[in-house]
């Protein structure tokens, strides 16, 4: 039985929703087999959701600079990258009885039944999906039941560290392709908060970006130096505590100046819940400030030049 969802959007409403023109695709069908619609009775072609979700994929590499080839290759030899359609779309009900099967079994301290929950989550939906649609919204209502104190700090623990496992497995099973812009990305000096990065390093991983991740409490001195040594594209930062923000804005500035005196076109990305309330670094860092949304991940990433 196929996977694949059926065709309803013509060649024109693909190229509208793509911005890839209706010839280009035509001879990325032909030359490449990468996309295959079906035909309609009158012999049109008609895409699914899943040619969609490929069609922009492939477009957001080119846009990166990868060659159309070198794309169609990467998405052969890295089948994650493709969107999964489940077999039954039960999309928002699936994810919401995954979700309290994994929050029963973590207070129950059930690492077994967490973890064949998140098995089935992976294999029905994407990546990106289990991690923004399923394990984001279980660490926010972990982290509102343990403000409330309805959860223990051994609890908290217990789960912050079987998701960061689980986080770190899934970033690492994406490409790192070395043809595909650098991303550095890194908790500021200090900051061990590192959950909310580890899934901005999954979305940008899953949008074609070589993500090195440096983790939890990287030395300022240390951030400068791989920066000037390996001149990414852009710097991802997180920074979860307030008493850290002087200390941001210092190296943003900085960063800044080196792409300028370095002339390399590096882009500064900033986020955590360490900025969600403080509107001056907000302002100093515009361009830089992202939100938690993924609307807002989508408006930055739409904006970079
Ligand atoms: C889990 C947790 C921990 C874990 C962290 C595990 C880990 N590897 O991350 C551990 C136990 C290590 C920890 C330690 C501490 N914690 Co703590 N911790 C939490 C808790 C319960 C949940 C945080 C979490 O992971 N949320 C889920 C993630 C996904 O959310 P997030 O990090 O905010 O990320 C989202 C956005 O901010 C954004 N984002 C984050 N980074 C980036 C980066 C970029 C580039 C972008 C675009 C977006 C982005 O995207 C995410 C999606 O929306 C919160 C309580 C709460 N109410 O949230 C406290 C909390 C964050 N901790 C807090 C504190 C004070 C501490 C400690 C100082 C406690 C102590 N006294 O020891 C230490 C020190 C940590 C340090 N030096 O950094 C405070 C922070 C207060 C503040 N803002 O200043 C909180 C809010 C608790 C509180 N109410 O006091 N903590």
């Amino acid at each position: 039985m196929s996977t694949k969802d059926h065709g309803f959007y013509n060649i024109k409403a693909v190229e509208k929703m793509t911005g890839v023109a209706a010839g280009t695709l035509r001879v990325w069908e032909h030359r490449y087999q990468v996309i295959q619609p079906d035909r309609n009775k009158a012999g049109y072609r008609v895409y699914s959701q899943e040619d969609v979700q490929t069609i922009q994929w492939l477009a957001q590499q080119v846009k990166n600079g990868v060659t159309i080839g070198q794309a169609v290759k990467m998405l052969h030899q890295h089948d994650v990258l493709r969107p999964i359609s489940p077999l039954v779309d039960t999309g928002k009900d699936a994810l919401g009885e995954l979700h309290r099967r994994i929050v029963l079994a973590l207070d129950d301290y059930d690492e077994q039944k967490a973890s064949a929950a998140m098995e089935e989550a992976l294999s029905l939906f994407s990546m990106e999906r289990v991690a923004v649609e399923l394990i984001l919204p279980i660490l926010q209502e972990l982290g509102e039941r343990w403000a409330r104190r309805e959860l223990s700090v051994a609890h908290e623990h217990f789960a912050s560290n079987f998701f960061r496992a689980r986080l770190a497995a899934m970033l690492c099973a994406l490409p790192a392709n070395r043809d595909l812009p650098l991303v550095l990305a890194a908790c500021v000096s200090g900051e061990h908060h590192d959950l909310g990065l580890l899934i901005f390093s999954i979305y940008l991983r899953r949008r074609g970006f070589r993500v090195i991740y440096l983790g939890q409490d990287l030395p300022t001195d240390d951030l400068y130096e791989v920066v000037g040594e390996l001149r990414p594209r852009i710097v991802s930062l997180s920074v979860g505590s307030r008493l850290l923000v002087p200390e941001v804005l210092l190296i943003h500035d900085q960063l800044k100046d080196m792409s300028k005196r370095g002339a390399f076109p590096m882009r500064v990305c900033i986020g955590g819940r360490g900025l969600d309330y403080d509107m001056e670094a907000q302002e100093h860092l515009k361009g830089a400030y992202v939100a938690g949304s993924i609307e807002s991940w989508d408006n930055w990433l739409r904006a970079l030049d």
